[in-house]
Parts: structure tokens; sequence; C-alpha cells
């Protein structure tokens, strides 16, 4: 890996239904992100943070959505179109772009922005699907949902603000599942996604199913983004997040996924989400977040 990287931090709790992961960006740069980098071999540079105001100043309700419910999706709109012009801003000067969250609604800005004008793939390292529409979602809350905005499934047809170019279910591969909701699962199984649940991973081993979405992600011709919900991992490994769900991969699956995805030399663009410093133990979800990000950047040991 040998292109700058650019980091963006997108502080927003509008998608989340815990408070505190506006708090991750920092968070996870004080959990010594520099230094990881640095150790990854890569340049890095650090354009700050988009703006999003606090969720108290906010109604929740402001922009009524098309059907169902769906809780802040105005100020997700201003912040996933801010968040997808620095990410173009930062491929087209040759750069990565890491983004870190924030809820996992920032997914719709990263992913946006990074499949404008090309034709790119997508892991999605989670344990939800985040698969639900405004008129599906059990919670209303958008983290649940950007890969369906993605992919304009359902209700999300007509959200040109969510629907990603230059990215289409084939080119898709969600890895880790362990919860989803009825409709999701449905919608899961109508869709071309590809989607391997953590029993794939118990059955045939981290390194065949995450070699298997990464051929699926890396069939598309422009590179692939990485979107990493740290709840991917088992809630023991990463406790700071505000949705977990046990049995999740651990450290060294963890870090075993990463660096086949630096393997691959196709890395596009990166998130990581959903860290929660109010729920984390001596910010070691953060500093996971950081190691994670650099393995998946090339970090090596020999
Ligand atoms: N995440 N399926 C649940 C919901 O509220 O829609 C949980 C979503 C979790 C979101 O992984 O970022
Ligand atoms: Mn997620
Ligand atoms: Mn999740
Ligand atoms: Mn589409």
């Amino acid at each position: 890996m040998t292109r700058p990287v650019r980091i963006i931090g997108a502080p927003t709790d509008y998608g989340a239904n815990r408070r505190g992961v506006d708090m991750g960006p920092s968070a996870i740069r004080y959990g010594g992100l520099a230094d990881e980098l640095a150790a990854a071999g890569v340049s890095v540079s650090d354009d700050g943070d988009v703006a999003a105001p606090r969720a108290e100043v906010r109604d929740p309700e402001a922009e009524a959505p098309s059907e169902g419910d769906a809780k802040f999706l105005r100020e997700t709109r201003e912040v996933v179109t801010a968040l997808s012009d620095r990410v173009t801003d930062a491929l087209d000067a040759g750069e990565t772009p890491l983004v870190l969250g924030g809820d996992h609604s920032v997914a719709i800005g990263s992913v946006t922005g990074s499949a404008r004008d090309a034709d790119i793939g997508l892991v999605w390292f989670d344990a939800h699907g985040d698969f639900n529409t405004p008129s599906t979602s059990p919670s209303g809350n958008v983290h649940g949902m950007p890969l369906a905005a993605l992919l304009g499934v359902g209700d999300f047809a007509d959200t040109p603000w969510a629907n990603a170019d230059g990215l289409r279910e084939e080119h898709v591969a969600i890895v880790g599942l362990r919860d989803l909701d009825p409709t999701e699962r449905e919608a899961i199984n109508d869709s071309d996604v590809t989607a391997y649940t953590m029993s794939d991973i118990d059955e045939r081993g981290i390194d065949a199913v995450v070699d298997d979405a990464l051929d699926v992600a890396c069939s598309a011709p422009d590179g692939i983004h990485v979107s990493l919900d740290l709840d991917w991992l088992d809630p023991r490994e990463a406790p700071g997040v505000g949705t977990p769900v046990r049995g999740g991969v651990t450290y060294r699956e963890a870090h075993f996924a990463l660096e086949r995805v630096a393997a691959t030399d196709a890395l596009r663009s990166m998130e990581v989400v959903e860290v929660n410093p109010i729920l984390d133990e001596h910010n070691e979800t953060a500093a996971l977040a950081t190691e994670l990000a650099a393995s998946g950047l090339g970090k090596r040991i020999l």
C-alpha cells in the first residue's frame, strides 16, 4: 500500500439510539491511529471532521420520511452529503480515504463518495445486516439501514443522496452476521448480495469465508470499500459498541481478515464505525479500531 491515507472524521450519533458514538473519531485518534498507520508504512494526513450539529439541538422528526420512521433523516442527509464530497476529494487527490465514525449511517457518505464515477466492491464486516428501510425498521435508527440505502432497496429506491451510483448488489459481501430482523433477512435473501453468517465462519474457517467475500468484492473493476463495524468482533474484544451481540469474531480472526484485505491490493477506501467511548473500557475498542485499520492498510509484523 503506497497511496497516502487521508483521515476524515464523521462524529455522528444520529443513526444510533446510544449516545456517545459521536465521540468515536476523537477516541480513535487518541487511541494511537497516527502511530499505527506509521507502522503500516503509509503517509497520513488528517482532514479533520465533517460538521455534525449535536443531536440535542435538532428535532428527530424534522424531515418526515416517505414511509414509516427514520430518525434524524435530515441530519443524516446533511452529514453524508458533505462526507461523500470529502471522500471523493481524497480519491481525486490519489489518496485512500479512511473515515472514522460515528454511527454506521456515515457509510452512506463514504460509499457514495467512493462509488462516484467508479464501479466498486464492498465488504461489510458486521454482526448486523444494516438492511432495514424506514418502513421495515423496528427502531427507526438509520444505522440499521445504510446498506439498504446504498443499494436503493425498498423505500430507498427514490432517495438519490443515499444511493451509490457505482455499487451493485453482485459486488457486495456481508461477513459475520448473527443478528437480523425478520424483514432484513427476507430482503437480504431476495437480493443479490452475498452474505456470510458466523455459522459459515464456524464451519469453513475465517480464511475461506473472507477470501470468498473478497472475491465477490474484487470482481468489481475499480477497487473495494471496506466498512468495519466494531460490533463485528465479539463484545469481549470490543465492549465499546452500542449494539453488542455475543458470538463474534476473535481478535486474531479480525486481524487476519484485515490482513487479507491488504493482500488484495484493491483497497480504495475504508471506514471504522460504531466505536462508543462511553461504553468502552479504557479506550480498548478505539485502540482496536486503529490496529485493524492499520492491518487493512498493510501493516506487517515481519
Ligand atoms: N449497526 N437491526 C437493528 C436496527 O435497529 O435496525 C440493529 C442495527 C444495528 C446497526 O450495526 O450499525
Ligand atoms: Mn453496522
Ligand atoms: Mn453492527
Ligand atoms: Mn443503486
